[in-house]
């Protein structure tokens, strides 16, 4: 026996790929414009990367993920649907999906629910969870690609579990964070370890 485990699982980045997405509709737009290859990306923004690279540069990657279609379009990454679906079936497990959407608002929060309701299933939509503050979220586990998740709650509740991708495959992390290295990698024992154990008898 023991309490419910809350888990809050981040979507792009975790569950779609928005990083192999942008790059191939960057490429497709401006095929004669520089890129950052995925084995060079640095850092969560990725218009503050292309803008490094070339001022104009932010503003034309900005125009990629404003595009009607771009949430919609993400692939799935590989074993994210399958886990969340897995997860949802545990006993004594609640799965939320924990998303921030952009601001330029037209397309993105319809997407994302689109995109939920294509690859989970309708009855999924109503797991999700869009806000710009996750601090503000109790959970257990926040598994996110974003290095330093920050909000008005000084201390959150959950942990969070930092999930590998490009920009963030090359940080040293605090030696108290753990990484899922990806869906092939063991949450499954991740999500034990924050479980409450009964009472021994
Ligand atoms: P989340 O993964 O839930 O923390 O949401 C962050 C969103 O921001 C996600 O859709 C990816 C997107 N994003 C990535 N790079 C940039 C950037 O440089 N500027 C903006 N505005 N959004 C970005």
């Amino acid at each position: 026996s023991g309490k419910r485990l809350r888990v809050l699982v981040d979507m792009d980045g975790v569950l779609a790929d928005f990083e192999g997405g942008f790059l191939k509709k960057y490429r497709a737009r401006y095929p004669d414009e520089p890129f950052v290859s995925l084995d060079d990306r640095r850092g969560f923004w990725v218009s503050m990367q292309y803008g490094q690279l070339r001022s104009d540069l932010c503003e034309k990657a900005i125009s990629i993920w404003e595009s009607k279609g771009f949430f919609m379009d993400l692939e799935p990454l590989p074993g994210g649907v399958e886990a969340v679906k897995e997860m949802a079936k545990m006993d004594d497990t609640d799965v939320f999906i924990c998303t921030s959407p952009i601001k330029h608002y037209k397309h993105c929060p319809y997407e994302k629910y689109a995109w939920v309701e294509k690859h989970l299933g309708h009855d999924f939509l109503e797991q999700v969870i869009l806000t710009r503050d996750k601090t503000l979220i109790a959970g257990d586990i926040l598994i996110d690609d974003k290095p330093d998740i920050q909000g008005v709650v000084p201390k959150p509740d959950w942990e969070h579990i930092l999930f590998t991708a490009c920009h963030n495959k090359h940080l040293s992390i605090s030696s108290s964070q753990r990484r899922l290295l990806s869906w092939m990698d063991d949450w499954r024992a991740v999500l034990d370890s924050k479980r409450q154990r009964g009472a021994p008898c």
